[in-house]
């Protein structure tokens, strides 16, 4: 029964492929089970980013297939038996011409697509707001340069204090909060070796490397709590430094920057580094 659940599954989430984007996305901000796909995408880079993708796909299924059907006419036709003198050709100009023209036009087709996508990523919009994020051993820290001088520590939260409905080594005791449709620049740094901000429904993946600012931007157009990992090796517990992103309202968010202001007011980061530091010595 459990192997019947799981085939229908897959052919579901398969069904989903052939039918296109969107329909067999699974897990909008976390993954799911028998997730097949990307995540689901909260960020029109993210929309864009699926979109290439799947062009991709298509293209290399494309060629595949055409492959596929040159070796099966090979292996049918010119086959020691149905073949017994074979043809002594080592060169026809205009199929050279042809194999070399093609890939050189493919390539120039998934180019361009290529190149604007990585564009859209990289120019940062008029953002509305900017967040720091400063990867540390093993931990975020995140601050809110333009809305206040505070900085609060974001870890996970330990897989016995779980409350309902939050994901095993994805739940942060304090997320980062964003507005919902606001361009949010995301300025990413490494306080000890080098971590890498990734929140896969929003699209970004960004190397935080000690003394050097690296930055990115999102635009969720979606509420709710959006989770990624470093996914850069950091370290023994890279594994264990999930990144949360709550996107809420504006009035929401405006409430929260208030209270954050008084919470993280007085400075609790020497704290959490000191249960940090006291997990284990730095590991390079
Ligand atoms: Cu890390």
């Amino acid at each position: 029964m459990k192997a019947f659940s799981r085939l229908a599954a897959f052919a579901a989430s398969a069904g989903g492929v052939t039918a296109g984007a969107g329909a067999a996305w699974a897990g909008l901000g976390q993954p799911s089970p028998w997730q097949m796909d990307l995540q689901e995408s909260a960020t029109p880079v993210m929309d864009q980013i699926a979109g290439f993708h799947f062009f991709l796909l298509w293209v290399i299924a494309a060629i595949s297939a055409f492959v596929l059907v040159l070796l099966l006419i090979v292996i049918v036709r010119f086959n020691a038996r149905a073949n017994p003198t074979p043809s002594r050709t080592t060169h026809n100009t205009p199929i050279e011409i042809l194999w070399t023209v093609v890939p050189v036009i493919i390539l120039a087709v998934i180019a361009v697509p290529s190149f604007r996508l990585l564009f859209v990523e990289l120019q940062v919009p008029h953002p509305d707001l900017t967040v720091k994020a400063t990867g540390k051993q093993w931990f975020w820290s995140y601050s809110y340069p333009d809305n206040g001088n505070f900085e609060f520590s974001s870890l996970m939260v330990p897989e016995k204090d779980l409350k309902p409905g939050q994901p095993r080594l994805l739940a942060v005791d304090n997320e980062m909060v964003v507005p919902v449709n606001k361009v949010v620049h995301v300025l990413v740094t490494g306080a000890d070796v080098i971590h890498s901000f990734t929140v896969p429904s929003f699209g970004i993946r960004i190397d935080a490397i000690p003394g050097r600012m690296n930055d990115t931007w999102f635009k969720a157009t979606a509420e709710g709590v959006f989770y990624g990992q470093c996914s850069e090796l950091c370290g023994k517990d890279h594994s264990f430094m999930p990144i949360a992103v709550r996107v809420v309202s504006e009035s929401d968010f405006n409430k929260w920057l208030d209270d954050a202001k008084k919470k993280y007011a007085t400075d609790d980061s020497a704290a959490h580094d000191a249960v940090a530091a006291a997990r284990t010595p730095a590991v390079q």
